[in-house]
């Protein structure tokens, strides 16, 4: 039975765990959760996550939420070695700061964004998350300066969350390519990957979205 993850298509994160299998050959059952329609609050979703957030993994009755966790062990319990979350202890400890960067800075400004904006609690953005993404690109520059992936040379999970945060981010923050030349060198590396199409049509639906959300 494949695992079942309950996602949309517009969320970084769930994405990251659909592009995560799918670079693993990691076959998912998707359920949607319509965070716009707030399906996320309904008694039966609550059970499963009472953080109301997806993401979550339901591996034959064994839960899980979070996709940096999700990540994790989709790699070690189908793919144990995959140079996705590589096994060797620097390695993985590099791959885990990414993860706990796009997690704790970089996903956590996007999604104080992101909410009130949905939630139509407001129509602006907030002048220092602002300040604080562009510092947050600014750090992801400096982890591609030596690397052609953000935790090395290897495409890892933390590329999948910290390329799929980027790329909603964009929606209303764009990376300026000449003053990034690394992410912008990056992003090209990750545009070949097999999961393009979907990000694109994802960044392509939360630019409008934003837009219309800000006018
Ligand atoms: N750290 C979590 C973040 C999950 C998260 O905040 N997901 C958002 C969508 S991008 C969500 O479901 N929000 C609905 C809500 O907070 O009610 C992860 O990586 O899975």
């Amino acid at each position: 039975m494949a695992p079942k993850l309950y996602w949309i298509l517009a969320s970084p994160p769930a994405r990251a765990v659909v592009f995560c299998a799918k670079q693993l050959g990691i076959e998912l059952d998707l359920i949607e959760v319509d965070i716009l329609k707030n399906e996320q609050y309904k008694p039966e979703f609550l059970k499963i996550n009472p953080l109301h957030t997806v993401p979550v993994l339901d591996d034959d009755g064994f839960i899980i939420t979070d996709s940096h966790a999700i990540m994790p062990y989709l790699v070690s319990k189908y793919r144990k070695g995959n140079s996705l979350y590589p096994e060797d202890i620097k390695k993985r400890a590099m791959v885990d700061q990414r993860l706990h960067f796009d997690s704790g800075t970089l996903f956590a400004n996007h999604i104080r964004v992101c909410m009130p904006l949905l939630n139509k609690r407001t129509k602006a953005i907030p002048e220092d998350i602002l300040t604080a993404l562009t510092e947050a690109y600014c750090v992801l520059e400096g982890f591609l300066l030596d690397s052609k992936y953000v935790a090395g040379e290897d495409l890892t999970i933390a590329d999948l969350s910290i390329w799929t945060t980027i790329t909603n981010c964009s929606g209303y923050h764009p990376v300026e390519k000449n003053k990034y030349p690394k992410i912008a060198a990056w992003l090209k590396r990750m545009e070949a990957t097999p999961c393009n199409d979907l990000n694109k049509a994802a960044g392509d639906y939360i630019r409008d979205l934003f837009q219309s959300l800000l006018s």
